[in-house]
């Protein structure tokens, strides 16, 4: 390689990922196949346009990669029809807005401090801008309080409801979801819109884990690089064809310009692999390792959230008397990498937190069983009571010695 520096940056980076436990519960390590489709010459493509109606020549191959892309995105999920255009979730959140409620609108959320994300209405994001956005409250115990989401209704009278969150540890009853919807649209004589973010168990969804919400919601938006184990990127689906144009329109020519072919051939790759048997193996030993690392820290003493997916909250202000980032910071250095997060009625601020965030999908793409899980749970539990680092640091090491290397999976 010419560039040594870049080189020797991506080598630093692999050795990284490859001697430490990765638990970020939004990250997780694509297949060689995915790479390969990612890092191929489809990069030097242009294809402003869809298949079939470009705005370049030269298009007839990338259009079969696109219309591959688009036929199995449809096949997985159960949609009638996929957008595999968008660079990220955000991109994908802006365009589902756009193509919604084009004139602006009132958007009913779950707040970011409270496992939202920053497109449903923080007001550091474009999102709070261009829309009005309101929040509903989860109940005491953490958890989606259906009657207060009602009362939110009623009060703020939103023109769509948004469902899908970055941290939230149970699951979403999309079907009560869409009950509140029409029972509102059948109330006030106008539909009330129902979309959902389903980037984080997007791997649960397709491997039938977690209730889809394709057939509840007007429009799913997704990314493809987190359960689902894609390259990072974006979706848009629905099982409402009337909102096709809208929705294509929204991401181009209105919001993005020439699609990355190489990464949506990349997603047509990962939608294939999650169209195995393997795969849904994979998400439920996902939740198996999640479940054992939280019943373990539980039963050590500290305070979880529980969990009914890929990922759980550790508050560890009430559990450690650490700030989230104090704790992130302490894990950093025995090699366990997480990401502070708030917990539900958090008194500190988002820069320090209460609680770490952690999830088992890169862990467990790298062969982390459930033994290693309840391992993995102790170290941090003895790390975070302030016992020595050096031990725990070995173990670590031990532990990832038995795994597969990144670059084989
Ligand atoms: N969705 C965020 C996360 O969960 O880490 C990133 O945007």
């Amino acid at each position: 390689m010419l560039d040594k520096e870049i080189e020797s940056l991506i080598e630093k980076e692999l050795e990284r990922q490859n001697s430490g436990i990765e638990l970020i519960a939004s990250e997780n390590y694509p297949s060689k196949e995915v790479m390969k489709a990612q890092g191929s010459i489809l990069t030097a493509k242009y294809a402003e346009g869809y298949p079939g109606k470009r705005y370049y020549g030269g298009c007839e191959i990338v259009d079969q990669v696109e219309g591959l892309a688009i036929s199995r995105a449809k096949e997985v999920f159960g949609a009638e029809y996929a957008n595999v255009q968008p660079h990220s979730g955000s991109q994908a959140n802006f365009a589902a807005y756009r193509a919604l409620l084009p004139g602006g609108g009132r958007i009913l959320s779950l707040d970011l401090n409270d496992g939202g994300h920053l497109t449903h209405g923080s007001p550091v994001s474009f999102s709070s801008h261009l829309y009005s956005f309101s929040h509903y409250a989860l109940g005491n115990d953490g958890r989606l309080a259906y009657d207060s989401i009602r009362k939110a209704i009623d009060e703020n009278k939103p023109d769509l409801l948004l469902a899908g969150f970055s941290a939230y540890p149970f699951e979403i009853d999309f079907a009560k979801l869409k009950e509140i919807c029409d029972e509102q649209g059948a109330k006030t004589g106008k539909p009330l819109l129902f979309m959902v973010d389903m980037a984080h168990i997007a791997g649960l969804v397709a491997a039938r884990e977690h209730m889809s919400p394709l057939p509840y919601a007007d429009v799913v938006t997704s990314t493809t690089h987190k359960t689902l184990r894609g390259p990072r990127g974006g979706l848009i689906l629905s099982r409402r064809l009337d909102l096709a144009r809208k929705l294509d329109s929204a991401v181009f020519p209105y919001s993005q310009g020439g699609p990355l072919e190489h990464v949506i051939a990349a997603k047509a790759v990962c939608f294939l692999e999650a169209m195995q048997p393997s795969f849904r193996e994979y998400i439920k030993k996902v939740k198996e390792n999640t479940l054992a690392a939280c019943l373990t820290l539980k039963r050590l003493g500290a305070k979880t959230s529980g969990t009914e997916n890929h990922l759980f909250l550790l508050n560890v202000l009430a559990s450690y008397r650490l700030d989230g980032k104090e704790a992130q910071n302490l894990l950093e250095s025995i090699g366990i990498t997480t990401n502070k997060n708030m917990i539900h009625g958090d008194s500190l601020p988002p820069s320090r937190c209460s609680g770490l965030r952690i999830g088992f999908a890169a862990a467990t793409t790298r062969g982390c069983t459930a033994e290693n899980a309840v391992e993995i749970a102790t170290v941090i539990d003895r790390a975070l009571k302030g016992g020595g680092l050096a031990p725990l640091k070995e173990k670590v090491k031990s532990i990832v010695a038995g795994w597969k290397d990144i670059s084989d999976l």
